[in-house]
């Protein structure tokens, strides 16, 4: 467990975390007024690919894009400032929670309409094979995604077109409220059905951070040497309520022993764990440094200017 690579994965999942905990805590004072579709329990998926992506790689996302963004390299006083609604978030203050774009480190956008950057990201996969680029697109989705036909549409276009497009899909069984067996066909396996459509298709316990890990390594050398699309079904649980800070499994739409069973697979909790006692130390100055980290964020967000009424057309393409 001595390795830098575990290092360096605990530091993302760990500063994931607090991230997700710190938007969670500041909520209520009312300074962010956008919703917040937060990722804790999730964090094993965005830090397993924050060690696999590159910087001219591009990734897209959806509603619940913090990590995604962050794993991309994003920077995070800039998506601090973009929920506070600031002149100097990603992006300018006019997206929000949901709508993170920054071209400067290839991430292309994230969208609140579910599975909308689908298509999106399949276009860029496109224009880097067009340009004769090395480089992969990754496209984030949750599993509610594939109940939209967009993504049929992006994935049969991506076989056909050979195209270097990696589908990221989070499975965390519910769609807001609504259970996977009420949506889907019981016992479909998505891997199965994506495959038949002519993409190949890997499945992973998205609560170990080194199995994502290699599973993300085995798709981007994949691409890479086939230079064909992959998809990626990642299991995982929310555990906090779909949108905003707080837990609701008071609202019982999710059976007690399912929580029960997926808290104690906790992604943190666990790898943290194999660390052994000489290694508690290496462990306090880098959760030191994070604190610092998002300390800074949210007190540079806090101090920023509001985007001024003069700005409100500028960046609109369309
Ligand atoms: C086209 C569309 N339909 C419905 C919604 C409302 N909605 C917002 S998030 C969401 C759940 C999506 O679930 P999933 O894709 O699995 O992602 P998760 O929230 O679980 O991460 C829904 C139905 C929407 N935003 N867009």
């Amino acid at each position: 467990m001595n390795s830098n690579l575990n290092f360096k994965l605990y530091y993302k999942m760990k500063l994931f975390r607090e991230v997700e905990l710190k938007i969670a805590m500041e909520y209520s004072s009312r300074k962010m007024r956008c919703p917040v579709h937060l990722s804790v329990g999730q964090e094993a998926v965005s830090a397993a690919f924050s060690q696999i992506v590159r910087k001219n790689d591009y990734a897209v996302s959806s509603h619940r894009p913090h990590l995604h963004y962050l794993g991309k390299g994003g920077n995070l006083k800039r998506m601090i400032s973009e929920i506070y609604g600031k002149k100097t978030g990603c992006s300018s203050g006019k997206g929000g929670s949901m709508h993170l774009i920054d071209t400067s480190v290839n991430f292309m956008g994230s969208s609140a309409i579910v599975a909308n950057s689908i298509p999106i990201g399949t276009g860029l996969a496109l224009s880097l094979k067009l340009k004769n680029k090395i480089n992969v697109s990754y496209i984030f989705f949750g599993e509610g995604a594939l109940e939209q036909g967009v993504f049929y549409e992006s994935v049969n276009f991506a076989a056909v077109k050979k195209i270097p497009a990696i589908f990221v899909c989070e499975n965390n069984l519910y769609s807001v409220y609504t259970s996977l067996k009420d949506r889907q066909p019981e016992k479909r396996k998505n891997s199965k059905m994506v495959e038949a459509i002519g993409i190949k298709s890997f499945t992973c316990n998205g609560n170990n951070v080194f199995e994502c890990y290699k599973i993300f390594n085995k798709a981007k050398q994949y691409v890479s040497k086939e230079k064909k699309p992959v998809f990626l079904e990642f299991f995982t649980y929310r555990h906090y309520e779909h949108c905003g800070p707080n837990k609701d499994d008071n609202l019982n739409y999710r059976p007690k022993n399912e929580i029960n069973s997926w808290l104690k697979k906790d992604p943190l909790k666990n790898f943290t764990n194999n660390f052994t006692n000489a290694h508690k130390q290496k462990i306090k100055i880098l959760d030191k440094e994070i604190q610092k980290k998002i300390k800074d964020a949210f007190e540079y967000a806090k101090k920023s200017p509001k985007p001024k009424l003069s700005d409100l057309r500028k960046d609109i393409y369309a």
